[in-house]
């Protein structure tokens, strides 16, 4: 069994994955079973957004000890665990090895101000045609360059921290170092003349390790503290979550070989393609399509999108207001309402922080001319028609700046289970799409690990094949009388 350690920007879960590699592809399977859940969400801490990483730790080694519980019990071992989060953030470690402050949150506006005196020595331009990275306000690049004093620290993004702190072993997974503004997308390494030119060590990094190695097996004291073998290993898996996903994306070759797209749809939603090399050019610069890396040096060519972190952040002040409406209730009562209502732009930066989203919704747009009425259902309706109109978009872009043609979309993530969604996306890309399934990270995460300890083997296709013997998945195809 694998222990999955799979951690978002509203929850974390610990997940035992089981894995059977039948002779025929048929009969093989990867099973899931959640052994530990906790919540995770931005804290204030000294004056920043920040996330409370010495909690999430703890709450790591309490799924870790459950997973050896669940694993034992059922007369199993614990092969390996694989760590995954969201991207882009990281914890500053001393030469002792300590974690100097609790690492701080994409969501604090502190990089906004970073980015001019960053684009002065590095022109956007050259910045992607090397990167080939979406320009966020919050990408590591602008972060680190808020940072008062790196002397003597190494950056350790979110999951190698974590598995820093399991094996005491400092490494960078690539497919998540390609989320720092600092890799090279083509070359595959670090893009060290950059760390140069922003007056970055070069080594402010750890070295780069690839999905499927191994990280290091876990020190003496955490193996006694969560009841694993010391022998333990933890691998690198695709720890940037998105990575993960896409590699779970359950495409078939009667999808039209590479002719999917995916969108991976939760607090973000990330819409685009899988694809073998890098887009660079400007007409993709200009459209802010990133080239992140994925499993097995594909390259994850999509936008980062607004995602449900609109709508969780609505269901927070509501319930701040006393109202608590149930998902399910609210999504029925937004289908009911009519098509052509008033849609925002989902990936306004107006929407990243925490505050009180139902009335930001609203005043955007208001900023339209239009009204959106106080309206629970109103609102979530404004916010999921938004939300398929800015999929259709996407795709439509990354169709033309990749030069391929897209038969089917595939959903993944939480959003897979939201029926409006899917049915509105499927409506407005005129699009068949295929939903499901909600777990792709875990699975992405423990397939990955599979591969790596032998368990099974294959390409990307083959992994994705289990997905597909193992999950029922939904179809949704475009009703156009409803538009
Ligand atoms: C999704 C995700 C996105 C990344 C955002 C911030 O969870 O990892 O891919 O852009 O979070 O890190």
């Amino acid at each position: 069994m694998f222990a999955a350690v799979d951690i978002g920007a509203s929850s974390g879960r610990v997940i035992l994955g089981r894995v059977q590699a039948g002779g025929e592809s048929r009969d093989s399977s990867v099973e899931l079973e959640v052994v530990h859940r906790f919540p995770n969400g931005v804290v204030e801490i000294d004056g920043g957004l920040r996330w409370d990483f010495d909690a999430l730790f703890a709450e790591v080694l309490t799924g870790l000890s459950a997973a050896a519980t669940v694993a034992a019990a059922q007369g199993e071992q614990v092969a390996s665990i694989g760590i995954d989060t969201w991207a882009v953030d990281y914890g500053l470690v001393n030469a002792a090895g300590e974690l100097t402050a609790q690492p701080f949150s994409y969501r604090d506006d502190r990089s906004r101000t970073a980015v001019e005196p960053v684009h002065r020595k590095l022109d956007p331009a050259r910045l992607y045609g090397t990167t080939g990275l979406q320009f966020l306000q919050f990408n590591t690049i602008y972060q680190l360059a808020c940072e008062k004093n790196l002397d003597g620290m190494q950056a350790l993004l979110i999951p190698d921290l974590i598995a820093f702190l399991l094996t005491g072993q400092r490494r960078t997974e690539a497919t998540n170092a390609s989320t720092t503004g600092l890799f090279d997308a083509v070359a595959g390494e670090w893009a060290t003349e950059f760390l140069t030119a922003l007056g970055l060590r070069k080594d402010l990094f750890p070295p780069l390790i690839q999905p499927g190695e191994t990280v290091g097996t876990l020190l003496p004291e955490i193996a006694a503290r969560v009841g694993l073998p010391q022998e333990t290993r933890v691998v690198a898996v695709g720890s940037h979550d998105t990575a993960s996903a896409v590699a779970a994306v359950p495409a078939t070759a009667d999808d039209g070989g590479e002719n999917f797209a995916y969108i991976s749809s939760g607090t973000w939603s990330l819409v685009g393609l899988e694809l073998k090399h890098p887009v660079l050019t400007e007409a993709s610069r200009e459209a802010n399509f990133t080239n992140e890396r994925g499993v097995d040096g594909t390259i994850r060519y999509l936008r980062n999108m607004g995602g449900l972190w609109l709508l969780s952040e609505c269901q927070r002040t509501w319930a701040q207001e006393g109202f608590r409406p149930e998902l399910t209730a609210l999504l029925t009562a937004a289908a009911a309402l009519p098509p052509g209502g008033p849609q925002i732009n989902p990936d306004d930066p107006y929407f990243i922080a925490p505050d009180n989203m139902p009335e930001r919704i609203r005043a955007a747009v208001r900023r339209t001319g239009e009204v959106l009425p106080d309206d629970p259902a109103a609102i979530t309706r404004c916010i999921m028609d938004s939300l398929a109109a800015g999929y259709a978009r996407t795709l439509r872009d990354a169709e033309r700046l990749a030069d391929r043609t897209v038969d089917v979309v595939h959903i993944v993530g939480g959003g897979s289970q939201n029926r409006l969604l899917c049915q509105l996306t499927a409506d407005v890309t005129g699009k068949k799409v295929v939903a499901g399934p909600v777990e792709a990270t875990a699975l992405g995460n423990v397939l990955v690990q599979a591969r790596a300890t032998g368990a099974v083997s294959g390409e990307l296709a083959d992994l994705r094949a289990l997905v597909v013997h193992s999950h029922d998945l939904r179809v949704f195809v475009p009703e156009l009388s409803r538009l």
